[in-house]
């Protein structure tokens, strides 16, 4: 791809259109970086594009006709409909994202991984997996690294592990990753996608270009992701924890176990997974199927499977006091992964809950607090909506907080010795804060002062 010369419009100026920027600008490029947020909100964040030469339109879009620009890249979290790119697309101008840019320089063997939930801990996990077994690799994408900023740094020896959002996936073209790997589908971003269809589609689209040689790894226990089988041109392998698969990296007798080609490898006891939790249990054989499809060895696996301690923001422990284990799972922005935060814990709960609604129902996740949840602290802009499925559930006691470090005192002294004190909001953080990495360590932080 030449991007000498080009007129290259970036749209969203966060973490993905600076880097995207710089990366333009590195290679040539005339770069003009549009976002709806005014200058003054920058704090100076853009300085060292603009004096690199980068046009800066800020507050407002620029008007694209033809002519104007060679391309757009567009930002993960910018829909598809704002004027900028709508216009693109109705005057023929490639618009493109940061995902597919990278895919295009990148020279080293991608391993993709995307999912609703526990894609950012699958994705550290497989990068640890490959590290341990002496692969110089990098873990980037939708778990906060732009690969646009590293990928040059890989070479054909070395291996990327990406997570990848169905934002990112929209725009991908020719993307087409050795490993793709789908975890699960449960109804998220539906106020982006439109439709569960749209979603399951965007998803799709890590293996859209798959063809022989490459591997696409499905959850078999998950019905929307089995059946992806049908659809992909890589070849299959199915992980599940609930049935015995003739082929495919499976649970027997307590024992995680790969059975491809006729041969049956033991890796490790699935009670020896660090993470907690069933859910991370899927994870870990999403995992050993990705890295054990391309040649690691089943004594790395297992040594990682015992040491891999998670990720931040993701059901890490960021403190025990008095008996109470507080808990931060900030990144849990929808309900099914505070489910799945509720499932892993057989303690009485003290949650934290609510913030900025991505167009989810609560009902289930209501349900489920009824029987796991001593306490529930409802924050932030959905607070009524998340306080009145409790209360149709007929969850106990249910508190309000004005605003986040009253809802972590409201929690602490609500708890009592054996309790969790669970930050699961359900919701993104963007009520209250940039995102859910400010929200978890803001957490930390008063819960260390305590
Ligand atoms: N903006 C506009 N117009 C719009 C919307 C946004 O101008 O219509 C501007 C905002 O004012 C802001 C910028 O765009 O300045 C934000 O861009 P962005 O939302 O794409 O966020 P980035 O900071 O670039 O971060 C993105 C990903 N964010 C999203 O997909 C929402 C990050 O994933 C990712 O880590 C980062 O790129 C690097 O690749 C976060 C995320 O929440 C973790 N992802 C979702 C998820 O995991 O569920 C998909």
């Amino acid at each position: 791809m030449e991007l000498r010369g080009k007129k290259i419009l970036v749209v969203g100026a966060g973490k993905s259109g600076i880097s995207v920027a710089r990366f333009l600008v590195r290679r040539g490029a005339a770069v003009a970086l549009t976002d709806t947020r005014t200058k003054d909100k920058f704090n100076g964040e853009l300085d060292d594009l603009i004096d690199s030469g980068v046009q800066a339109v800020l507050g407002n879009y620029p008007e694209v006709m033809p002519g104007t620009f060679d391309m757009l890249v567009v930002s993960p979290g910018v829909p598809p409909t704002v004027p900028p790119v709508a216009a693109a697309m109705r005057h023929g101008i490639p618009v493109t994202g940061e995902l597919e840019l990278a895919y295009r320089f990148a020279r080293a063997p991608m391993v993709a991984i995307t999912g609703t939930n526990g894609k950012t801990t699958t994705t550290a996990l497989v990068g640890e997996i490959f590290r341990a077994a002496g692969i110089h690799t990098l873990v980037g994408g939708n778990i906060g690294l732009p690969l646009v900023d590293v990928v040059e740094g890989y070479g054909p020896e070395d291996m990327i592990v990406a997570e990848v959002s169905s934002f990112q996936l929209e725009t991908a073209r020719q993307f087409r990753p050795r490993v793709a790997v789908i975890l699960n589908i449960t109804p998220d971003h539906l106020d982006r996608h439109g439709t569960m269809e749209g979603y399951i589609a965007a998803k799709a689209r890590i293996f859209a270009r798959q063809g022989r040689g490459d591997i696409t790894v499905l959850n078999y226990d998950d019905p929307r992701t089995r059946m992806l089988a049908e659809a992909t041109g890589g070849q299959v392998i199915f992980f599940s924890r609930r049935h015995n698969l003739k082929e495919g990296v499976l649970v027997l007798q307590g024992r995680i176990v790969v059975r491809l080609e006729g041969r049956e490898t033991d890796i490790a006891a699935a009670g020896e997974v660090a993470i907690p939790g069933g859910h991370n249990l899927e994870n870990a054989l999403a995992a050993v199927a990705a890295a054990f499809a391309l040649g690691v060895k089943p004594a790395v696996l297992a040594h990682t499977l015992r040491t891999f301690p998670g990720v931040a923001h993701r059901l890490e422990t960021v403190a025990v006091k008095n008996g109470v284990r507080y808990v931060n799972d900030s990144k849990g922005t929808n309900p099914d992964a505070s489910i799945k935060a509720l499932e892993a814990f057989d303690r009485p709960i003290v949650l934290l809950a609510g913030g900025r609604n991505k167009g989810s129902d609560f009902t289930e996740l209501a349900r489920l607090a009824r029987e796991k949840v001593r306490v529930l602290v409802v924050l932030g802009e959905c607070a009524d909506e998340v306080e009145r499925a409790a209360r149709q559930a007929g969850c106990g006691e249910i508190l309000r907080a004005r605003d986040f470090r009253e809802a972590v005192l409201t929690a602490h002294r609500a708890a009592r010795p054996g309790d969790v004190v669970l930050l699961s909001p359900a919701c993104a953080s963007w009520d209250m804060f940039n995102n859910f990495e400010e929200r978890g360590d803001l957490f930390r932080e008063i819960v260390n002062s305590l």
